[in-house]
């Protein structure tokens, strides 16, 4: 346990010695244009479309308001993530914000960040700590909502059809946007007629959605519908239909979450044929909010994003404008 310890100790100096100098909370550090303001960040990783724009979106806001950034991409492990965090709390950052790559898990660590008096927001996905006081906010989507609005159109599209096989390709394992999205679905998709006849992670990349669609392809002869729980598994499986032989959009209908550039370009061409939005741009509003805790401001404890879905018409009129 002593190693372990020191070992995350030696990472965390190793992130100190390698990012900004200075430690925040009016330490010697390098001033932001606001004052002394530091905010650590950890990011999930790079797995996709959306998290791309959601990394962009935030480190933008943040040297736009010219306040410091420690950012630190966890490649998917919460381990990482976890490391990172001590790491923030041992160089006194003001603020700490993170997206949790999965739900469970935080207790010790949001108590360690509480304990040394430094206030967490939860960036894009939530945890399911019984202790809300562990964090200031959440900000991020409606994620059982997201996964209702994908159920909807499904029970629109297949209204006069007798029987509906659908395949589901899941988010990473764990993640609230995963356990979410397959729930609202559940929520909403429940006429008999309808039978998820096979269900497994593509980890929200689109090698994953890929590989997956490949084994669902040879193993069930009849499939109507995949429902995948980010545009980039729905762009694997649009490969995996068209490699067997197949068109995506026709013979296999496919509805995703996101509306990011390639998502809305294949439900533009037809590929797909529906997106659930997920807005990934929430940097100017983390700005916002970590601005307000640090100053000892109240904030809303959650903060919901607002968003659309997309048919292929208003895909190919919002395309030209779309930011990501
Ligand atoms: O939908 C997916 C990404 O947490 C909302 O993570 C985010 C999800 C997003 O990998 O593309």
């Amino acid at each position: 346990m002593k190693k372990l310890i020191g070992a995350a100790l030696g990472g965390a100096l190793l992130i100190a010695l390698t990012g900004c100098a200075g430690g925040g909370g009016g330490g010697g550090g390098e001033a932001g244009a606001d004052g002394d303001l530091i905010v650590g960040f950890s990011q999930v990783g790079a797995e996709s479309g959306w998290r791309t724009a959601n990394t962009k979106s935030i480190q933008g806001a943040f040297e736009d308001a010219g306040i410091e950034l420690k950012f630190s991409d966890a490649q998917g492990k919460q381990e990482n993530q976890i490391k990172a965090i001590r790491s923030y709390i041992q160089q006194q950052v003001d603020v700490i914000a993170f997206s949790p790559v999965v739900e469970s898990g935080w207790d010790t660590v949001l108590k360690e960040a509480k304990d040394a008096g430094i206030p967490v927001v939860l960036t894009d996905r939530s945890v399911d700590s019984e202790d809300d006081s562990l964090y200031a906010s959440f900000l991020g989507s409606d994620f059982i909502l997201e996964g209702e609005k994908a159920g909807e159109w499904v029970n629109t599209e297949f209204a006069d059809a007798d029987k509906v096989n659908i395949v589901e390709l899941q988010g990473t394992t764990g993640a609230a946007p995963a356990n979410d999205r397959a729930e609202g679905f559940r929520n909403v998709v429940t006429d008999a007629k309808f039978e998820v006849i096979a269900s497994q992670t593509g980890d929200f990349t689109r090698a994953g959605g890929k590989q997956v669609m490949e084994a669902f392809l040879q193993a069930n002869p009849e499939i109507d519908l995949v429902y995948a729980h980010n545009d980039d598994m729905g762009l694997g499986a649009i490969e995996a239909i068209e490699a067997a032989g197949m068109v995506p959009g026709q013979d296999i209908k496919i509805v995703t979450v996101d509306a990011v550039k390639d998502g809305m370009t294949a439900l533009a061409d037809g590929k797909i044929n529906f997106i659930v939005e997920c807005s990934p741009l929430l940097g100017p509003q983390l700005v916002e909010i970590a601005e307000k805790v640090a100053a000892g401001e109240d904030v809303e404890k959650r903060i919901v994003t607002e968003e659309t879905t997309f048919t292929q018409e208003q895909a190919i009129e919002a395309l030209p404008d779309r930011q990501y």
